[in-house]
């Protein structure tokens, strides 16, 4: 198991489109693995493939809260079925662009459809903070962010500032 380091906006590896998994093997359940020990260390509690630079169609999800038992979730090429009429609205954050947070609203319930860790197709239904949180990870697999759900006025700010803070840490080289 190994912890990978994040990839960060504005990096345009964010908006790249994931492939789907062709075989569940143990590269993929290796994978996995790390993904859910990155996503633990953040601390976060979902993760993307394409979050350390991987472009498959697969992410990770733990819900649990600190006192609990860890709860491990793995969906594969998941699939949005349907989705609820009613909204709900939740303050999202993404390690990918960290400590920014704002207000998103998506539909309240949806239903998923995926590949498990032993290849096996299974559906799930989802409310509240999994259902958020799944729309919020397929996004990703789709080169999304939570930012593209904001006004643009606040995306343009949140981008300007990344930008920023990209191009400070890494300096042009000084010549002469
Ligand atoms: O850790 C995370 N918290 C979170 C909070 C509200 C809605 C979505 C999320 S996902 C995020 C981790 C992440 O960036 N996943 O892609
Ligand atoms: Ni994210």
């Amino acid at each position: 198991m190994s912890i990978k380091p994040l990839i960060i906006l504005p990096d345009p590896v964010l908006r790249q489109v994931s492939r789907p998994v062709e075989r569940v093997d143990d590269e993929v359940r290796k994978l996995a693995d790390d993904m859910l020990e990155t996503m633990y260390d953040a601390p976060g509690i979902g993760l993307a493939a394409i979050q350390v630079g991987v472009p498959l169609r697969m992410l990770v999800i733990d819900l649990s809260k600190e006192d609990e038992p860890k709860a491990p979730q793995l969906f594969i090429n998941p699939e949005i079925v349907s989705s609820s009429e009613a909204r709900g609205v939740y303050e999202e954050g993404c390690l990918s662009i960290p400590d920014y947070y704002a207000e998103v609203e998506r539909p309240a319930e949806v239903v998923v459809s995926y590949v498990d860790r032993e290849g096996k197709k299974r559906e799930a239904r989802a409310e509240g903070l999994l259902a958020t949180c799944l729309q919020h990870e397929i996004d990703h697999l789709d080169g999304v962010l939570f930012i593209d759900h904001i006004s643009r006025l606040k995306r343009d700010m949140v981008v300007r500032k990344f930008k920023k803070l990209a191009k400070d840490r890494q300096p042009a080289r000084m010549v002469g």
